[in-house]
């Protein structure tokens, strides 16, 4: 750490980053960061783990490692490039439902996680097995090795956050959201450690309320950010009312919180002292700042990789913590 000639504490290369992300949302700003820094850790999602098939299906740990390979299909933001879908088609010629679509290659990798789970080992040590396996340098931590599931509450019945919103497409009314197992889930140590030992913690712009909120829901992590805050900076996943990608504001107003990053900087104001919200949503900097929370302008939009870049750039160099 350096300390600026106007009183800004600034990062230095080489210092840790922490990253708590889900999948599709956040792995853009994850790869842009790990392209720019050597020491990274990434903080996994694990509520929308998955059992299908008898294989255990962790789309945010496989969306974050096939992201940082290089292998990650870009365009739908889960499975590998150019994957076939060869095994699905046979699974529908027996009978099966086929909604949730599994490549050939990505079923290598939940074929081996489940069979390494039955022979006793972790999540932990299969990600990081993992990661080796796909020359990935981050470190990947699922937040906990316990189950945590996250279950939407529609006004047709419950489902498992999978089956609301790729087998029913998101079509019924979110009423609530739940993280089952949450309460008992023990945070990962080396999660904990990772985020103590950071010079900045990231929580990325994922899905507040099912990327980023069931990992808020393991007391032991809420606490941990908490004692932090002053190093964690969010970065707002919305521009004014409307979400960058997938169903965060249906959720949001389902749990009676504003659809807007004022909104989110309230959610977060116990685990971060620092956002990053878009140029656009200028008027809502001194609401924010209110609450005591540093706000920092910039373009959010990522769709291209200069913009990947161009955030996590932004993210490292300009936000002093
Ligand atoms: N999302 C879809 O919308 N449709 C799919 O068929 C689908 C399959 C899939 C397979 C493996 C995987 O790791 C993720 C997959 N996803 C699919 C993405 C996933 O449902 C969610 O977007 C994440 O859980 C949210 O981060």
């Amino acid at each position: 750490m350096e300390l600026r000639s106007n009183g800004n504490l600034v990062l230095e290369l080489n210092e840790m980053i922490t990253i708590l992300a889900g999948g599709t949302g956040s792995v853009k700003l994850v790869r842009g960061i790990a392209s720019q820094r050597s020491d990274v850790n990434v903080i996994s999602n694990v509520g929308d783990n998955y059992w299908l098939y008898g294989m255990y299906v962790c789309p945010d740990i496989d969306t974050i490692i096939y992201g940082l390979a290089d292998l990650l299909d870009y365009e739908r933001g889960w499975g590998i490039q150019k994957d076939t879908f060869g095994f699905l088609r046979q699974m529908e010629v027996f009978g099966e439902e086929t909604w949730f679509r599994i490549g050939d290659r990505d079923a290598a990798t939940h074929l081996i996680r489940t069979n390494m789970l039955k022979n006793g080992k972790n999540l932990s040590d299969i990600t990081k097995w993992m990661c080796e396996k796909f020359a990935v340098e981050a470190k990947v931590i699922p937040v906990t090795d316990n189950s945590i599931e996250t279950r939407i509450t529609t006004n047709k019945g419950e489902l498992h956050l999978q089956e609301y919103w790729v087998k029913y497409r998101g079509r019924d009314k979110v009423e609530g959201i739940q993280y089952i197992g949450a309460d008992k889930a023990r945070p990962n140590p080396e999660a904990i450690n990772a985020m103590h030992d950071s010079e900045l913690v990231i929580i990325a712009p994922g899905n507040p309320l099912t990327s980023i909120g069931p990992m808020l829901s393991i007391k032991g992590i809420r606490k941990e950010l908490s004692k932090i805050k002053k190093k964690v900076v969010a970065v707002s996943p919305l521009i004014g009312d409307k979400a960058f990608s997938g169903p965060a504001a249906q959720y949001l107003q389902a749990a009676g919180i504003e659809v807007s990053s004022f909104g989110l900087a309230k959610m977060y104001s116990d685990v971060c002292a620092n956002i990053v919200i878009d140029t656009k949503d200028k008027a809502l900097t001194k609401k924010i700042q209110n609450l005591d929370i540093k706000v920092y302008e910039t373009k959010l939009k990522m769709n291209n990789k200069i913009a990947e870049q161009a955030l996590a750039s932004y993210v490292l160099n300009q936000v002093h913590v």
